[in-house]
């Protein structure tokens, strides 16, 4: 099958970023320092390629690098003292692991703004802290609203940063985003995915409730919330219920991708030479983008051609806005080719999904562990739905459910999924607390810790719901940030999450589901463990295995098309 894949080959950068890309990287080369590209390639590579590579990097380093302009006041944040290549060896074999941690205590030691010269081949920004990350993100409107330059893996998937979270700020960054938000995240529109949501949960009880009876009630959590997860959003991107097959074949090629995300690094060197010497890892890519294709072409033709036209199938999808987006002039009021659909179908799986399911097993972990809570929700569940109202709770009664979107707004205090927003960017120079920020460097915003300060949070370690609720201190938190950042889970100012009222949604339905229509119990001798693990999202080092039995019986089988 030949596929449209021009796009993959556009330049990585939009028009308007690409005349500072330049200069940017005309300024930088000569602080593409030896010593930290070693240190970092000695980390990431086995020693034979490792070797090749030390070798190009070596000469690379003969080439002459520029003087750098020493035009502005303004110069670039403290950086941890330049040591030659073993302290940064060191200090990064002992904190390969716990990078976060080491990271905080260079900010504890250094300020709020620092700049990290060893963990990536150009230098790149951290920020820390509820005050400079407002500053930044909410009162500086746009100026740190843009995204770097992907990496070359990362251009083939993204379609030349043709995504909403990969696009530069620039008008085609502007228009995909409009329409997401407007086509499918609006609250207008979210009411049109009721029957998907409906048939997810549907589905999910029956797999929790035959998975319980045939281990004897233990069960694997995160296995079941995952096949939920990816039916509901798949079927909202693709407008019809999938086949528990096909729906575990579109999981499969994310796993794939994510556990792919470190070794795709390597090509942040030299890409032309990478590609060749690593060329294994750069088939994988391939493979994976390919894979992609495979899956969702089918689909995203299916859809243009049939519509909605099976009983099951939804009125409206995501693929249908892509269908009728018209990009912006400065894109030639174009309408987005295949493998951009691809790409924007990847990432509204690849945002939605694993997100929502870490938090959720988060808050499903808490429950587990605080027996008093997961009955103080059920009551005020069972008191707002009866038990002969069937197997759905209508989503207008998720209104009069007060305890549990404090128990979702706490999982996500306590346990935000993401402990770093994705890679900012200046749109162009910008000066931070009196430093200088180039564009088009990386900004890496460390967010964990603002949902932990006890300037703000009583007692922030505590999983506690009450917060939430009558004068607590979390009453009346204003998840955008705009006045003051007290949690930002999801980020703040331009590039904030669009997808945020969409996930406290499903939020709430699945966990009010899970505990109206299962008790949850820890299994004897194992317990909960809140031990975290980064991967794309921060999860749980012990995935949550729970004693699960079922409350209520069904009044209907209505999942039977599950598997
Ligand atoms: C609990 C669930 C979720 C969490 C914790 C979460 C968190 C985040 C965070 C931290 C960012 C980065 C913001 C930044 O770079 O400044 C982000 C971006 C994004 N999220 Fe979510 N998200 C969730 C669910 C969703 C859902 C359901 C969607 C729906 C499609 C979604 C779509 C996006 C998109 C498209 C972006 C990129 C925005 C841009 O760059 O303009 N997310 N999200
Ligand atoms: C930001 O920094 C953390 C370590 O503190 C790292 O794990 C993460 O990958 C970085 N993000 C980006 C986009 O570089
Ligand atoms: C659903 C939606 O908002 N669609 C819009 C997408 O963007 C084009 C312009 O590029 C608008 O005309 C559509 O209305």
């Amino acid at each position: 099958m030949k596929y449209q894949s021009h796009a993959v080959d556009r330049g990585a950068v939009h028009k308007p970023m690409r005349l500072q890309l330049h200069r940017w990287s005309e300024e930088h080369r000569g602080e593409e320092t030896m010593e930290a590209a070693v240190a970092y390639l000695l980390l990431s590579l086995p020693l034979v390629t490792c070797a090749v590579a030390v070798i190009l990097l070596l000469l690379s380093a003969l080439k002459p690098s520029k003087a750098r302009a020493s035009g502005g006041v303004l110069r670039l944040p403290p950086a941890p003292p330049a040591v030659p290549v073993a302290g940064p060896l060191l200090w990064l074999v002992r904190a390969r692991h716990r990078l976060e941690p080491a990271i905080r205590e260079l900010h504890r030691r250094h300020g709020p703004v620092l700049t990290l010269r060893f963990l990536s081949p150009r230098p790149a920004i951290f920020v820390s802290g509820r005050g400079v990350a407002h500053r930044a993100l909410v009162q500086r409107g746009p100026a740190f609203s843009s995204r770097p330059p992907a990496i070359a893996p990362f251009r083939v998937l993204n379609s030349g940063q043709s995504t909403v979270s990969s696009a530069p700020y620039c008008p085609l960054w502007r228009s995909l985003r409009r329409n997401l938000t407007s086509g499918i995240l609006h609250p207008s529109r979210v009411p049109l995915f009721a029957p998907a949501r409906r048939w997810a949960l549907a589905a999910l009880v029956s797999d929790l409730g035959r998975r319980c009876k045939e281990s004897g009630g233990e069960v694997a959590v995160v296995e079941c919330l995952q096949l939920a997860m990816f039916s509901l959003l798949t079927y909202m991107c693709f407008g019809r219920s999938l086949h528990g097959r096909r729906v575990r074949e579109i999981e499969a090629v994310q796993r794939e991708l994510f556990a792919s995300y470190i070794s795709f690094q390597v090509f942040a060197f030299f890409p032309a030479v990478t590609k060749r010497v690593f060329w294994r890892w750069w088939n994988k890519v391939l493979a994976i983008r390919r894979r992609q294709k495979e899956l969702f072409l089918p689909l995203i033709r299916a859809r243009r051609e049939n519509g909605g036209e099976h009983g099951e199938d939804l009125s409206y999808c995501y693929v249908d806005t892509l269908h009728a987006h018209q990009l912006p002039k400065e894109e030639d009021e174009r309408a987005l080719t295949d493998a951009e659909m691809v790409s924007l179908c990847t990432e509204f799986l690849t945002a939605s999904i694993d997100t929502t399911v870490t938090a959720l097993q988060w808050i499903m972990a808490n429950l587990v562990r605080q027996p008093e809570v997961q009955a103080k929700l059920r009551s005020e569940i069972d008191a707002v739905v009866s038990a002969n109202d069937g197997d759905n709770i209508a989503e207008e009664d998720l209104k009069r459910m007060p305890y549990l979107k404090a128990v979702v707004l706490e999982g996500l205090r306590r346990h935000p999924p993401a402990h770093f927003l994705l890679s900012h960017a200046a749109v162009e120079e910008a000066s931070l607390d009196g430093h200088r920020v180039p564009a088009a460097t990386l900004v890496n915003f460390s967010v964990a810790d603002v949902s932990l300060d006890e300037a703000v949070w009583d007692r922030p370690e505590e999983f506690r719901p009450e917060r939430f609720v009558n004068g607590g201190e979390g009453v009346g938190v204003d998840l955008t940030g705009s006045r003051d950042i007290k949690m930002t889970p999801f980020g703040a100012g331009r590039r904030i999450c669009p997808g945020l009222a969409l996930a406290l949604l499903h939020l709430e339905c699945f966990v009010a589901t899970l505990v109206r229509e299962f008790e949850w119990e820890p299994v004897a001798g194992v317990g909960v463990d809140l031990a975290e693990r980064p991967e794309f999202t921060v999860t749980m080092e012990r995935p949550l295995r729970a004693r699960v039995a079922r409350r209520r019986r069904a009044a209907a089988a209505a999942a039977a098309a599950w598997i």
